[in-house]
């Protein structure tokens, strides 16, 4: 049986995927190269190293490691101007009113995101007590599509593997929780989530109905 529902944050219950974009952007207009929206994809769910290492690849640039690190540093400083200006505006319609229906129906609900802002993000949107559960970035260091993140969230929820169901907007989460030996439901477009047990556009798309099927998986 279904026990416990575990969300990504960023692009499943916060439109964040948009301000990481404009702070890469920066970041590499600083270097004298563009990214697209499109490399933008490669980016989701992929930690802050992962993601800067990609993008120094896409525009040919080669660092020493300490320059790395101040270089995430800015992005990071540039990404957090914009996350101190969202307001209840940036939560994803019909997210958390689909939580609150998930937690009267009995189930556990945990976060689990590969950012290090996570905390500072659930803070701001008054989130953070919804969840029982959080693990984020600065605990696991393992990048999706490793099942880490999602193995940890279901311990600390004190549930097996597979009873939890995982919602998630990056193909690598998507792998991560299949790699968990979760059941996973895709958040954005089919054809690019065909790994998940199921898709919906949004997490507002989503019925109580649509999850108990899934129990059939
Ligand atoms: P930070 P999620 C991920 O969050 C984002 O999708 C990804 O684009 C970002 O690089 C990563 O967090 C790290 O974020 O720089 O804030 O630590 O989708 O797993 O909630
Ligand atoms: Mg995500």
């Amino acid at each position: 049986p279904i026990k416990a529902c575990i969300f990504d944050l960023d692009g499943v219950i916060v439109d964040t995927t948009h301000f990481h974009y404009l702070a890469w952007k920066r970041l590499t207009n600083e270097l004298g190269f563009d990214i697209t929206e499109e490399d933008n994809e490669q980016l989701k769910g992929v930690s802050r190293m992962e993601c800067l290492r990609i993008i120094l690849s896409i525009g040919g640039v080669s660092t020493s490691a300490d320059k790395l690190y101040d270089l995430a540093e800015m992005k990071n400083r540039w990404y957090l101007e914009h996350i101190y200006t969202m307001t209840e505006q940036n939560v994803i319609a019909g997210a958390v009113e689909f939580i609150d229906a998930v937690q009267k129906a009995g189930l556990k609900v945990a976060i689990a995101s590969a950012s290090k802002n996570a905390g500072i993000i659930l803070d701001k949107l008054n989130l953070r007590d919804r969840f029982s559960v959080l693990v984020d970035g600065n605990v696991v260091n393992k990048s999706k599509p490793n099942p880490e993140i999602f193995l940890r969230s279901a311990r600390e929820l004190g549930v097996e593997p597979d009873s939890c169901i995982v919602f998630e907007d990056a193909i690598s989460g998507i792998q991560a929780a299949n790699n968990a030996g979760m059941r996973s439901v895709g958040i954005g477009s089919d054809d690019m989530l065909k790994n998940a047990h199921l898709v919906v556009p949004t997490l507002g798309a989503m019925s109580l109905e649509d999850l108990f099927s899934l129990e059939n998986f």
